[in-house]
């Protein structure tokens, strides 16, 4: 099951590759969505409210966040945290060791990320990153968010934090489609009439004793005895 969109890349898990020849044949077949079921995708204009319990580490938001699409994010309420009533907001807790500023605490769900924050990954075990009390976010791949509570031990936690996702800009689908690129037809050996003809007047002339050289906006067309020779 593909965890994101993107590009597959496959690999031989060797240490030498000069001594290796030959080669692998992959078959890839498509076998329909996991669980029958494809997530949302937001269309422009559209806010959606996710609850993320602080029981467990991560929660499926049930929605897909595209590459080079903007994203909002926003965390808000309190979750607990422990037996004693401790409770924590999407920015998390800094107020004791090892969960101080710069402080790694190794057992927690991201050691490098501030104790009780909210989290978000794109795919179930994609890299973890910080969503705080606000982020906004650029996907680095297409996929589905996850949103994550930074805790140890999940057995005392309880309540929820309600996640706002926006998106800010259109999806990729949406853009304007590219003008088709000019066709531009010069063929070696065409004569300087010919060329004029299909591009025109070039930008500058270069007149030497054996060549001459057109060129043009993004094009260099060299002429020897007459005809063009070379197209650059
Ligand atoms: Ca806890």
């Amino acid at each position: 099951m593909a965890p994101v969109s993107g590009q597959l890349f496959l690999g031989v898990n060797d240490v030498y590759f000069a001594d290796n020849s030959g080669a692998w044949t992959v078959g890839i077949t498509e076998e329909g969505y996991a669980e029958n079921r494809a997530p949302t995708r937001l269309t422009p204009g559209q806010q959606i409210v996710v609850s993320v319990p602080a029981a467990q580490p991560w929660t499926d938001s049930g929605m897909v966040v595209e590459q080079n699409r903007i994203y909002s994010l926003t965390g808000n309420g309190a979750i607990v945290y422990s037996r004693d009533g401790s409770s924590s907001t999407p920015a998390g807790r800094f107020n004791w060791s090892p969960c101080g500023p710069g402080e790694y605490h190794p057992g927690f769900v991201s050691p490098e990320l501030p104790c009780l924050s909210l989290l978000g990954r794109i795919g179930p075990i994609g890299p973890v990153f910080e969503i705080g009390p606000a982020l906004t976010l650029n996907p680095p791949v297409t996929g589905e968010l996850y949103l994550g509570v930074n805790d140890t031990d999940y057995s005392d936690n309880y309540g929820a934090w309600i996640v706002t996702l926006v998106p800010l800009s259109e999806g990729v689908s949406t853009l304007p489609p590219q003008a088709p690129a000019e066709i531009q037809t010069v063929h070696e050996n065409d004569t300087p009439a010919q060329v004029l003809a299909a591009l025109g007047e070039p930008d500058k002339k270069v007149d030497m004793e054996s060549k001459k050289i057109w060129i043009y906006k993004d094009l260099k067309v060299t002429f020897v005895n007459g005809k063009v020779a070379e197209v650059q």
